[in-house]
């Protein structure tokens, strides 16, 4: 069955990398309808070989035969129009932060909890890129091993800003001073990704925090993190420490890890392998290496967690869901 499809913020990094992943995949497309703010009014995009002209977005743009639209254009858009939307009978699958933590919308990693789309009303959140990408390795080691605690510290991708992002990158490498960060990103590492809480943690921590704990179905799961923004233009790394249930080795975690679907390891200390941002550019797998013991604590484990952040911590995932919606 083909479906008409939407894209908000088509004009967007994710909302053309939703166009690109959608041919990928051979997404079964029957119309496509691009949405984006009115100063990209009338940019004409390529769909399949196709011209489709990008339309401003407004009350109306769901009065029409639209069965999925993609959201990506901010959480005030989604917050903003992604009711509009599902009152016309559209399922909108919100790249946002705006809808994750509503107990009515299922928060979905297809390759980890699938079956929560048969609770959505009409509303479905794709997680946050960092947390995308690290509960996927997560969800096999917690069925197996149990995790008691998680400990995240992120390298992430000036992309995962958007176009500001990668341009106070290479201006600032050139000497330019920032115009999107409040501090140079080049040649320097920010411990600062969104706005600070109350509670002394950024907004991005506590989206891994709060997110992993929904995704995992597991509310009391103790988890902290610390975001850190680093000069690197595409591919979030994540170091992640686990205290288990139970005493396993490396090389059992290696075993649970192997052949799932989504995830790679690249770990072979003896050859200089582990994964890194500049590989995961392009591709939409999550890359595991660096697996080992933790001796500081009884039951112990590190990671290092790696994807392409636009691809599989955005515009993939997203797709996938889609996916997912058409087998419903
Ligand atoms: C970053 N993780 O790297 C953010 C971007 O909640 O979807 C994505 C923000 C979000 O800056």
């Amino acid at each position: 069955k083909k479906v008409n499809l939407a894209i908000v913020g088509a004009t967007g990094m994710v909302g053309r990398t939703f166009m690109k992943v959608l041919e990928e995949r051979q997404f079964p497309v029957k119309n496509l309808y691009l949405f984006a703010s009115k100063r990209s009014e009338g940019t004409v995009l390529k769909f399949n070989g196709m011209d489709v002209t990008v339309e401003a977005l407004n009350e109306q743009s769901f009065n029409r035969d639209i069965d999925i639209a993609l959201f990506s254009a901010g959480g005030e858009i989604s917050k903003r129009f992604a009711k509009i939307a599902r009152d016309q009978g559209v399922v909108v699958i919100d790249n946002s932060s705006a809808w994750r933590m509503d107990p009515d919308v299922p928060l979905i990693v297809p390759e980890v909890n699938a079956l929560a789309i048969n609770n959505h009303n009409g509303i479905i959140a794709n997680p946050n890129c960092s947390t995308i990408q690290s509960v996927l390795p997560l969800k096999y080691i917690d069925d197996a091993y149990g995790i008691k605690r998680i400990i995240y510290s992120t390298y992430q991708a000036v992309s995962g800003s958007g176009v500001s992002g990668i341009q106070d990158l290479e201006e600032g490498l050139d000497g330019e001073l920032p115009k999107k960060y409040e501090y140079p990103i080049a040649y320097n590492c920010i411990p600062q990704i969104d706005i600070f809480m109350d509670n002394g943690y950024t907004k991005e921590e506590m989206k891994m925090i709060n997110e992993t704990r929904k995704i995992l179905n597991n509310e009391s799961l103790k988890v902290t993190a610390t975001a850190v923004r680093v000069p690197v233009k595409y591919g979030h790394s994540v170091s992640i420490n686990l205290e288990l249930e139970k005493d396993v080795s490396a090389q059992d975690i290696k075993n649970i890890l192997n052949n799932k679907p989504g995830i790679v390891i690249v770990d072979d200390p003896s050859q200089n392998k582990y994964p890194m941002a500049i590989d995961s550019e392009g591709n939409d797998e999550v890359y595991v290496g660096r697996i080992r013991k933790d001796y500081s604590i009884d039951r112990g484990i590190n990671l290092w967690v790696v994807a392409d952040n636009i691809r599989k911590g955005a515009a993939t995932n997203t797709v996938q869901i889609a996916e997912l919606l058409l087998g419903e």
